[in-house]
């Protein structure tokens, strides 16, 4: 039963009106000039020539190659295939270790070519592999490590480093989220043997779909080119086993408009990024995940921990609450790779090592950024969550009172 002077009343779950007209996503994609990118698809409508190593797509891999200070980048269709051409091209084989902490795509990537995914822990402070977890779980089926920088932070890459000259192992990362980024001072994308980047639409940097593979190897980089065009090194003479990981013309034009307002995207996230900061510091159960502030980052995850008070509301429940005011907060990257399909059913052993992983993807809250989300909105999400955790037990207690979702 509820009373009119219910304090809970005020939140949308219990019949008030949404604090936000519209959805405030994680991950609403960002825009670029529109003119620039309108004429592009213009030309490449005009030019009948769509895909296949088009003009856009040469001139974007050489753009970003600058960009990111490395020799080679290849434009791909998507990072899942840029991760699978990049790690079939190493070769890694039989088994890679590997972050539970991670999307998906990246533990898919190598089951999808029969390599088993060894999930190792990570350290809790950082959210990215322990070093001193994956020196435990080298096997002589080990054939490399797969590192992730997990929401745009670097990885312990010298450590890794260390660790894969010690035991002749194929190092590679995964940088998803790390375009933009630097380690100690070098940008994300020369590091290990090679680096794969998403510029997938909820990415800051997007080109609707997309990624790019990058190495300073050119011997490599000639080899993942050849694979990403099914193997094809001139008309009608295939030389290598491929697939088609082509990123398309229109992809590339989105992806140099991008570009062009790339410092405007991140000085945009690191502005919120710096709000939030402030506003959460207020709420004792937050804890904002930082950026190394003498390095460059693309501030595009705004990660809470989120340390519940004994009998107080839970992520889940905050996740709900915040739902229902059309904040679609998100809980990345719960429950880990490890307690989804197949590697639930394949790997059931793997859980009991990944002790971190699981207590940090309890605690995890993804809350929105980006050129959608202003300053205000902050505030008023922030001042919302502020309401919801003060909310303490009553609101644990009527939510869990509630239908379960469905
Ligand atoms: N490795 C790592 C570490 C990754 O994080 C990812 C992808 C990959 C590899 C693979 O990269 P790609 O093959 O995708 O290039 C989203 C993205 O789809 C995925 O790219 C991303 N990571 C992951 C972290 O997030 P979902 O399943 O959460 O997507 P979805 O459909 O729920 O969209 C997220 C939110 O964005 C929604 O709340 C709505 C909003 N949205 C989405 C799209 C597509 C928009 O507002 N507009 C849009 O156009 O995976």
């Amino acid at each position: 039963m509820t009373s009119r002077n219910d304090p809970l009343e005020r939140f949308a779950l219990f019949g008030a009106a949404p604090a936000f007209e519209r959805k405030l996503h994680v991950g609403q994609p960002n825009l670029g000039d529109r003119a620039f990118f309108m004429e592009r698809v213009e030309r490449i409508l005009d030019s009948r020539w769509f895909t296949n190593n088009g003009a856009n797509v040469q001139e974007l891999e050489a753009a970003l190659a600058a960009y990111l200070g490395v020799r080679h980048v290849v434009a791909v269709c998507n990072a899942t295939v840029g991760l699978e051409i990049a790690i079939r091209a190493l070769p890694m084989t039989g088994e890679v270790i590997v972050p539970a902490m991670t999307f998906i795509a990246t533990a898919h990537a190598l089951q999808w070519q029969q390599i088993t995914p060894v999930f190792c822990d990570i350290d809790p402070a950082t959210h990215q592999l322990d070093p001193a977890e994956v020196e435990k779980l080298i096997t002589d089926r080990t054939s490399g490590i797969l590192g992730v920088h997990v929401w745009g932070r670097p990885c312990a890459i010298d450590a890794l480093q260390a660790i894969a000259e010690r035991h002749r192992l194929h190092l590679m990362f995964d940088a998803a989220h790390a375009f933009g980024c630097s380690h100690r001072g070098r940008m994300i994308g020369g590091f290990g043997r090679t680096e794969v980047f998403s510029f997938h639409a909820t990415k800051f940097f997007n080109s609707f779909e997309g990624g790019a593979i990058a190495t300073d190897d050119d011997e490599l980089a000639k080899k993942i080119r050849l694979m990403t065009n099914f193997g094809f090194a001139g008309y009608d003479n295939v030389i290598h086993i491929g697939t088609n990981g082509k990123m398309s013309e229109v992809s590339a034009a989105m992806g140099l408009t991008s570009l062009r307002s790339l410092d405007e995207f991140v000085a945009v996230n690191r502005r919120n990024h710096h709000a939030y900061r402030e506003r959460l510091s207020q709420i004792p159960s937050m804890a904002l995940f930082a950026y190394d502030e003498s390095e460059r980052a693309n501030y595009q995850y705004v990660v809470v921990e989120y340390s519940p008070a004994p009998g107080g509301p839970t992520r889940d429940d905050l996740v709900r609450a915040l739902w229902a005011e059309n904040v679609m907060a998100r809980k990345y990257f719960w429950p880990g790779c490890h307690r989804m399909e197949p590697y639930r059913t394949l790997y059931p052993r793997a859980a009991a090592r990944l002790p971190h992983t699981d207590a940090v993807a309890e605690r995890l809250l993804i809350l929105p950024t980006g050129t959608g989300v202003s300053v205000d909105d902050i505030d008023r999400l922030t001042g919302l969550l502020a309401q919801l955790v003060r909310s303490g037990p009553a609101l644990r207690e009527r939510i869990a009172a509630l239908p379960p979702q469905g």
